[in-house]
């Protein structure tokens, strides 16, 4: 696929994806949502990559869904379009991924967001579903991953008023893990991410998906996938040498195996 709303890079093991819609504020219309998909996967798929971050620009993440391409759909259009059957290849991806957010994160650019394992921010980051000011609700998780993160009644007032979070605000309700100068806030992203990809990926990988069991599974069930997955991990060569690294004082040599 050829690409034309992002921008890919790679920094060692840690792959870039910038989106780059700059005009529209980086409104994401199906093409993008495309492109972004099919690159996180085929990232995914990569081995020489072991973390992943996606950013916007200084005045934009994403300022939600491309809405000069929904106004005139019907419900039959958007069903036919079944585009979540796309986004929903978001949530299986399996490697880290770290949203780098300065200026608008609101409707799906905070659904993306919020679909992201680590979230970096600018003070000038901005997070909200205003799509009840467009006579419609969130349809990508919104109020769901919304009201998992900030509770209840601070999500059902930002949800039915369309007002958005300052990245201060975000970070007191545990939205996002820390807010940095816009000079900095993708440096930091980076650092992160470069941070993670000399950690064991297979260790990694059953972190993160324990981590996301432990937000829809009933306690008892997430002990148990953790259990497994703490077991599973002792098959693997890293966790031998890690913990000979450790008794021996040298740094570890991750192979992923
Ligand atoms: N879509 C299309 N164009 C957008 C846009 C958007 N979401 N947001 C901004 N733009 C465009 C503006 O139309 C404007 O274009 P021109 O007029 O220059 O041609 C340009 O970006 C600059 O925007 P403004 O002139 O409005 O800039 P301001 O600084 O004055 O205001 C703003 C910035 C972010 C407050 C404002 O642009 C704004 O309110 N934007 C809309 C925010 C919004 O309502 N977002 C929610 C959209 S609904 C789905 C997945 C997800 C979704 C749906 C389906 N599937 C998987 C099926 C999600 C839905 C949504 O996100």
């Amino acid at each position: 696929m050829s690409l034309e709303f992002i921008q890919v890079e790679r920094d060692g093991k840690v792959g870039l994806i910038r989106l780059n819609r700059p005009k529209q504020l980086n409104a994401l219309n199906l093409k993008m949502v495309d492109e972004i998909v099919e690159t996180l996967e085929s990232m995914d798929e990569d081995p020489e990559i072991r973390a992943i971050v996606i950013t916007g620009n200084e005045q934009a993440f994403a300022a939600g869904a491309d809405i000069d391409e929904m106004t005139e759909v019907d419900s039959i259009d958007m069903l036919l379009r079944d585009q979540f059957r796309v986004w929903d290849r978001i949530a299986l991806v399996r490697k880290p991924i770290i949203a780098a957010v300065s200026g608008f994160a609101l409707g799906g650019g905070c659904e993306l967001v919020m679909n992201c394992d680590i979230v970096i921010a600018s003070e000038s980051a901005r997070f909200g579903q205003p799509e009840v000011n467009l006579g419609v609700m969130p349809g990508a998780g919104g109020t769901q991953r919304f009201t998992k993160a900030l509770g209840k009644v601070k999500a059902m007032e930002l949800l039915l008023t369309g007002e958005s979070l300052t990245a201060e605000e975000a970070l007191h309700y545990g939205l996002i893990n820390r807010v940095v100068p816009v000079e900095v806030y993708l440096d930091e992203a980076m650092k992160l991410a470069n941070r993670i990809v000399g950690q064991p990926p297979i260790a990694v990988r059953l972190i993160k998906q324990s981590v996301l069991k432990a937000i829809d599974l009933p306690l008892d069930e997430g002990l148990d996938f953790e259990r497994k997955n703490f077991y599973l991990l002792f098959s693997s060569e890293d966790q031998k040498e890690g913990m000979r690294a450790f008794a021996q004082k040298r740094k570890p040599d991750f192979k992923g195996k």
